[in-house]
């Protein structure tokens, strides 16, 4: 098991449902640790590159035009596992389909607008996390808790 990096949107859509305080949350209460975190607003360029294996398909018009209608908080997190970790604490992609107690799934009811964000895969953080934050922007988390959150080889 590894201690990983994951690069996190909290889309237009949650930040004008003013979710961005109860999806942080929701994040530190799992007990990742945020690393880097900034507002900003998405241009179409930015949107073809995060969305770059999107890009040739047909509901990628739409997927652009909501991604750019407004600001964004981009996040990275970190903990063990912590790609899978959010993805499975985001829920499924289709937020009528995400299970209850998942951050879509308790919040959203749209296939498009589902508020979240989260790297897919290990190549996918690191791409990722280049797009939207230098390495100084990225701050090395205290590992003070660590002892008492998670077992020594769960985070190597
Ligand atoms: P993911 O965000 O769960 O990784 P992806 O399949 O990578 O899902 O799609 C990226 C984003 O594009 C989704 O989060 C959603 O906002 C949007 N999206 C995905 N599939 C569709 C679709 O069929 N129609 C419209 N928007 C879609
Ligand atoms: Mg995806």
């Amino acid at each position: 098991m590894a201690l990983e990096r994951s690069l996190i949107l909290v889309k237009p859509d949650g930040v004008e449902r003013r979710l961005v305080g109860t999806i942080i949350g929701r994040i530190e209460a799992k007990g990742l640790s945020l690393v880097g975190l900034k507002m900003l607003q998405i241009t179409a360029e930015l949107s073809r590159q995060h969305y770059a294996e999107h890009v040739e398909k047909p509901f990628y018009p739409e997927l652009e035009a909501f991604i750019t209608s407004g600001p964004v908080v981009a996040m990275v997190v970190e903990g063990p596992e912590a790609i899978s970790v959010m993805r499975t604490l985001m829920g499924k992609t289709n937020a009528r389909e995400s299970a209850p107690g998942t951050i879509r799934g308790d919040f959203g009811a749209s296939r498009q607008m589902n508020l979240i964000h989260g790297s897919d895969s290990p190549e996918s953080a690191a791409r990722e996390q280049q797009i939207y934050f230098t390495e100084s922007e990225l701050v090395s988390a205290p590992a003070l808790l660590s002892p008492v959150m998670w077992a020594a080889d769960e985070a190597n």
